[in-house]
Parts: structure tokens; C-alpha cells; sequence
């Protein structure tokens, strides 16, 4: 089954939208199989975003990315990675269509809440990079028949 990395931002843990933004994914139908709060060493800041280091703002977003807790996640589901991006929204929340996480809470690009895998590489590569393999927990959700 799919997987993607997602992972929210400093400004997002600051401004308390974990919960807001796991509920989304959770009531969406997605599987939440690995999640930690941690701080970013600088060498897996560059790592991450290696692609953006010859970039005018690669200073900033790895000064950003390390500058306090992000909360990092792995999601599981049909599609995952596509669909987490269209939640997320555009990179600049000012052409984030309201509804989505960066529509709804970002104002500039340097601080836009949250990260996505944009690939099944990137995915597998930023799941790698962030999570040890016991870390990621396999279950099955019941089959809830008493839900009515
Ligand atoms: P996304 O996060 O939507 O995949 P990318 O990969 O193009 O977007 O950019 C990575 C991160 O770099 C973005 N999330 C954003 O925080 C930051 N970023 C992109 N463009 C700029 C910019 N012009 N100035 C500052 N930060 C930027």
C-alpha cells in the first residue's frame, strides 16, 4: 500500500495545528503508521532538501526546518501522496484554494505549515531519511461493526 511523508512545520506546531492537521488526514480514510515530534539536526535539513540547495532561499528554509519541533508523520493509504498534496495545497498559501491545510492557515511561502512528499521517490527516499523501519507500525483497522 501507498506511503507518503508528511511532516508539520515549525509555525504548525507553534500555532498548536497538529491535531487539526492530523484529523484531516485521519477522517480523510488514511492510516497513520509512524509519528514522532523531533527537532531537526542541520545535516538532515540539507539532506532533505538537498534538490533547493543551489536555490536563493535554501538558507532560510533550512534555518526555518531546524528552528524548533516539527512533527513528523507517515501516512498510508489508496493514493496517498497525490491526495496529501491536494490537502496541503499550493507551495504559496496565497494560491492555496481556501479548504486546504495551506489555504486555510498559511500566509507566506517560507512559512507554509506543512511538507509532502511530491513523489513516490521522494516519499520513499524522505521515509527513509526520518524514520527507522521499527518505527513505522503495520495494523490492520477492524472491522467496526459496531459503528453505526
Ligand atoms: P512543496 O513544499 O510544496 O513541495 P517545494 O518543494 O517547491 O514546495 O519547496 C520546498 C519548500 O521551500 C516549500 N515548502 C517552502 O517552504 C520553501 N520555498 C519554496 N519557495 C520559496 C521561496 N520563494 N522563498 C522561501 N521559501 C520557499
Amino acid at each position: 500500500m501507498e506511503k507518503t511523508f508528511l511532516m508539520v512545520k515549525p509555525d504548525g506546531v507553534q500555532r498548536n495545528l497538529i491535531g487539526d492537521i492530523t484529523s484531516r488526514f485521519e477522517k480523510k480514510g488514511y492510516k497513520l503508521v509512524g509519528a514522532k515530534l523531533m527537532t531537526i539536526k542541520q545535516a538532515l535539513a540539507e539532506e532533505h532538501y538537498g534538490e533547493h540547495s543551489d536555490k536563493p532561499f535554501f538558507g532560510e528554509l533550512v534555518g526555518f526546518i531546524t528552528s524548533g519541533p516539527v512533527f513528523a508523520m507517515v501516512w498510508e493509504g489508496e493514493n496517498v501522496i497525490a491526495t496529501a498534496r491536494q490537502m496541503m495545497g499550493a507551495t504559496n498559501p496565497k494560491d492555496a484554494t481556501t479548504g486546504t491545510i495551506r489555504g486555510d492557515y498559511g500566509v507566506t511561502v517560507g512559512k507554509n505549515v506543512i511538507h509532502g512528499s511530491d513523489s513516490s521517490e521522494s516519499a520513499e527516499r524522505e521515509i527513509n531519511l526520518f524514520f527507522d523501519e521499527s518505527e513505522l507500525i503495520p495494523y490492520q483497522k477492524d472491522n467496526l461493526t459496531w459503528v453505526y
